[in-house]
């Protein structure tokens, strides 16, 4: 793959860099022993882990179909078997099912793919540091894939358990291509971190069987994911195997996405059911989005012609991966103008402040334009993710700091705060102000809109995300073109490059996002080596600066926000880059009602929030002025060591308020300082008040 690499700029593979400290250090250490060890248990206890094994027999009594019901709204998650699954049963309806006991639990057509996250972030951590122990569970998994793996090749634990004899049957809403995605990332990961080659020789031959079922050629299906996903991982089968019909096959889905006759229409029709009610779900429906048919699952258009962001975020997040990847190895420019189509809707009428995305809760899905309530906001984990895995690869298609922006910005705000400060609970949904009783007032209460992170999901596609994305962290830092190579990203780590057939150490040290000063060090393999660096000055810093061996570099060349370094660069020559991080408000776009008159707090990547443990109750009456004095400090004590910003503000003084829910206007206020945390820490002590937007006079 090297030749495209020269003619355009390909991300750094993961395995190249290791992060050596600093903020990742801290949470990759987290993350394989707290946080992937936490989702294994879950997924353990639950069922998931051994699902493929084929040992769920049916309840004869035929309560797993009762205890489905009583869920209402998560189809098929909620078997007998599982204490925790009744006791999230008993807590989401106030009451106490019997659960058979000695039963195993029933797969659902997604387990397959939390499975596959999780293998795929224990791979990550595998190529990091050693680990017998869980590399034996994946071998385990591994091996019963392969006794799971029919002789044509398809491989599919729901339909080989149950619904034997259905397999494609019903690509629009069961997840079964979805499934084939995330287990070939995971084969890919696994082969990458290992050398074994098992598992993906296993997806090779599934693949391979799709590519005999589904394509253009008459008798094969003419059908593409119902939950995008499998798109961008036939790219990374590509690229590990060279393999051009995978290539070919991601292609394919992303063409003939949204052409008329529907696909699921046809398939509909074929299976016998009706389009406007397929599984009796809402969101499975035709015309959930009246607008379009199928708009839910973005197969309303050809993708060419999806000017709006509409329907499941997830589902566009992983389509525009796909896209933006077949753009890049098809060079194809009618697909990257139609990934930024997407892009700047998306950016400018769509995205929270926190790069939080899909504000609306019912279908997970894309609102209007400029609706980003922020109690309400559903801001998925995994659409996070899906917008910062875009964002790297709009990367590898232009490289303009307004995609890596946005990646940072989801990056150390709306993906990062999935995640609990010991590394054990999850946030699903990420909404950005909080008043506790809210939630506590619903009738119907899901754990998914909780404001308190939860230790397990019956829908659990989040957690493992998290895991898998912050494993590879590395992997979205750089971009290489040819000689030069671009900084997106900075954190603590190091790694080589090949650069015109040379091998070159590159070494980052920093204690960003803390701080702005990032040290650079470029260690060639033979006595120089001619370099471009490509450093990138993030939109939010008011200046920089740069030093080349201790001497300041005044007229670099700066373009599309990176400033250009062009020389021949010998062993310990030393790059410092300082970027100015003081904290800065924010304002939205006036068509943002529900931000209208308020400010958000910024410093450095971090979008920051109020919360009540520090600043007490009722924080939607603190006031900032447009110049309030802001101070960064560390307190040390707080949730284990965390930078705070100090603000002056006001706050209405509270008197002469008994006996009036309304009065003529003229309040005093009283001059206070608030504390503000970055965002991503909230909801990590007692359950209370939140808010990222503040009031500004
Ligand atoms: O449908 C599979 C995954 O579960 C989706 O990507 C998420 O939005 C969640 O619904
Ligand atoms: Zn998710």
């Amino acid at each position: 793959m090297k030749d495209v690499a020269e003619k355009r700029a390909e991300l750094v593979c993961w395995k190249n860099f290791k992060i050596s400290g600093g903020f990742w250090e801290e949470r990759q250490r987290q993350n394989r022993e707290v946080t992937l060890p936490t989702i294994y248990e879950f997924f353990k206890d639950t069922g998931r882990m051994d699902c493929m094994k084929g040992l769920y027999t049916p309840d004869p009594t035929g309560k797993d179909v009762l205890l489905d019901r009583a869920n209402g709204k998560e189809e098929g998650i909620f078997l007998p078997g599982g204490e925790i699954i009744s006791f999230q049963l008993s807590q989401l309806n106030g009451e106490e099912l019997e659960i058979t006991p000695g039963l195993v639990p029933r797969p659902h057509p997604y387990w397959d793919s939390d499975v596959a996250k999780w293998i795929e972030g224990a791979s990550y951590g595998l190529f990091h540091e050693a680990n017998p122990e869980v590399e034996a569970v994946i071998d385990r998994i591994i091996e019963d894939y392969e006794k799971l793996q029919q002789e044509d090749g398809y491989v599919n634990t729901y339909f080989t358990f149950v619904e034997p004899g259905k397999r494609f049957t019903n690509i629009h809403e069961k997840h079964e291509l979805y499934c084939a995605g995330h287990m070939t990332e995971a084969a890919v990961a696994y082969y990458e971190a290992t050398g074994k080659d098992r598992y993906l020789k296993l997806m090779c031959r599934y693949i391979d069987y799709i590519d005999r079922v589904i394509g253009p050629e008459e008798g094969k299906l003419h059908a593409y994911p119902g939950h995008q996903e499998l798109e961008l991982a036939l790219i990374k089968l590509y690229k590990v195997t060279g393999e051009k019909r995978y290539l070919r096959l991601a292609e394919y889905f992303i063409n003939e996405r949204g052409k008329q006759p529907y696909y699921f229409d046809i398939e509909c029709a074929r299976e016998g059911r009706n389009p406007n009610r397929p599984s009796g779900k809402g969101f499975g429906r035709r015309d959930e989005i009246p607008k379009w048919p199928y708009a839910h699952f973005q197969a309303h258009l050809p993708v060419r012609q999806q000017k709006e962001a509409v329907g499941h975020a997830v589902r566009l997040m992983y389509q525009c991966c796909g896209m933006a990847d077949v753009a890049a190895y098809t060079e194809d420019e009618s697909l990257k103008k139609a990934c930024d189509d997407l892009w700047n809707n998306i950016t400018l009428e769509k995205m929270y402040v926190t790069g939080g995305i899909g504000a609306e809760s019912y279908g997970e899905r894309f609102s209007f334009s400029y609706q980003l309530p922020n109690e309400q906001a559903y801001n998925e984990t995994c659409a996070a993710i899906g917008l910062a895995m875009w964002a790297a690869r709009m990367l590898q298609l232009e490289n303009h700091r307004k995609y890596a922006d946005i990646l940072e910005r989801a990056l150390y705000n709306g993906v990062i705060s999935g995640v609990s400060r010991d590394g054990k609970k999850f946030f699903y949904a990420n909404h950005l102000e909080c008043m506790p009783a809210v939630y506590e007032d619903r009738v119907e209460r899901q754990t998914r809109m909780f404001p308190v992170r939860q230790g397990d999901f019956p829908v659990s596609c989040c957690p493992p995300n998290l895991a898998r994305f912050t494993e590879s962290i590395t992997g979205y830092a750089m971009t290489q073109k040819g000689t030069t190579l671009y900084l997106h990203l900075y954190m603590d780590m190091e790694g080589t490059i090949q650069v015109a057939g040379q091998e070159v150490g590159v070494v980052l040290h920093t204690a960003y996002p803390y701080d702005g000063k990032i040290l650079l060090q470029i260690t060639p393999q033979e006595e120089e080596v001619s370099l471009t660096l490509a450093l990138r000055i993030p939109q939010w810093s008011h200046g920089y600066e740069v030093k080349c061996n201790g001497q300041i570099l005044s007229c670099q060349m700066e373009q599309d926000g990176y400033v250009y370094l062009d020389r021949s660069w010998t062993s310990g020559d030393q790059i410092e880059l300082e970027l100015d991080m003081r904290p800065l408000l924010l304002e939205a776009n006036p068509k943002v009602r529900m931000d209208c008159g308020k400010v958000a707090v910024q410093c450095g990547p971090f979008i920051y929030c109020l919360e009540e443990e520090d600043n007490g109750t009722e924080l939607f009456d603190i006031c900032l002025d447009a110049d309030s004095k802001m101070e960064m400090s560390f307190d040390p004590q707080l949730l284990g060591g965390i930078p705070c910003i100090l603000i002056q503000a006001k706050r209405r003084a509270k008197e002469k308020w008994q006996g009036a829910l309304y009065r003529e206007a003229g309040s005093s206020y009283e001059s206070c300082t608030v504390k503000a945390i970055p965002y991503y820490l909230w909801s990590n002590r007692r359950i209370g008040e939140m808010a990222v937007w503040l009031c500004c006079r």
